[in-house]
């Protein structure tokens, strides 16, 4: 594939981190045990025609975290109770995400942001195969989708490169609702903004490449990480609650993961002491 030139609204820039800056966030992320969440719970159980089933990989949420099972920041109905505040950004990230912000604000007209846009939330996907049956499956892909979060959303590559589309409708006309196509290499940074980014068109990683067979990120039980992403998010502080503020229903339904947070993470640690 040729080198794409990048439309009005994509800004993508590779590399983005040097390797002294991608060796301090491999660290960093060494230190994390991501979670394994399930989509539903006994509060909120699956639609007919849906059933019990965990998210395809493990995930870290930094800023709030936005439980599968709460069914995410989905403004502007549901904004109640879905964000729960979660760790703050480590200093190596926290300068990463200060140069994101600013490159959006210089790349992209003041008419995608929200009033008050920043940076204030953060998703780290880790990509690979997993462990089904005593054999690996290449899990390592997400389907059409929007991130409702208002304004630009910034994202960082390590590892394996992805092929990342945005595509027009859930179609199923094969490739003609296509839009956009690009790879996200290692240590590269991807900012989309706009209407047709982000309301418009949905987005995709269709495969994650397996050419370096190198594992990263910290360790997962029957999982092989090749790739990490961080997608960088704004939601308004008023939609982030404090564990105190949710109701019990919310509380029951993530109180195992945040016990299984508490295991490694300070942060999680202390919310849970009374
Ligand atoms: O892994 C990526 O490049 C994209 C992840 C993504 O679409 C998301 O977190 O919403």
């Amino acid at each position: 594939m040729k080198t794409p030139t990048y439309p009005l609204g994509i800004h993508y820039q590779f590399p983005f981190v040097d390797r002294k800056e991608r060796g301090q966030l491999l660290n960093w992320l060494e230190t994390l045990r991501p979670l394994w969440e399930e989509r539903f719970s006994a509060h909120n159980p699956p639609p007919d025609g849906d059933q019990h089933r965990p998210l395809l990989r493990p995930v870290y949420w930094l800023g709030n975290w936005q439980f599968a099972c709460l069914d995410y920041y989905h403004p502007p109905k549901g904004t109640l109770h879905r964000c729960l505040r979660a760790e703050p950004y480590p200093p190596q990230l926290k300068q990463i995400v200060d140069r994101i912000e600013f490159i959006a604000k210089k790349r992209f007209p003041r008419s995608f942001f929200p009033e008050k846009w920043k940076l204030n939330t953060c998703l780290i996907n880790f990509y690979g195969d997993k462990l089904e049956d005593g054999k690996w499956v290449d899990r390592a892909r997400v389907g059409e989708h929007k991130d409702f979060e208002p304004g630009p959303v910034g994202s960082l590559s390590l590892g394996e490169r992805a092929f990342f589309q945005f595509v027009q409708g859930k179609s199923t006309l094969g490739d003609d609702n296509i839009v956009f196509s690009q790879w996200l290499e290692d240590s590269s940074l991807q900012i989309f903004g706009g209407d047709k980014w982000k309301s418009k068109t949905f987005h995709r990683v269709q495969r994650v490449e397996d050419r370096l067979g190198v594992l990263i990120g910290p360790a997962v039980e029957g999982f092989r990480t090749r790739r990490i992403n961080f997608t960088f998010r704004y939601v308004p502080e008023e939609h982030i609650y404090a564990l105190t503020e949710m109701p019990k229903p919310q509380r029951e339904d993530i109180q195992s993961y945040l016990e299984t947070l508490a295991l490694h993470s300070t942060y999680f640690k202390k919310l849970l002491t009374p």
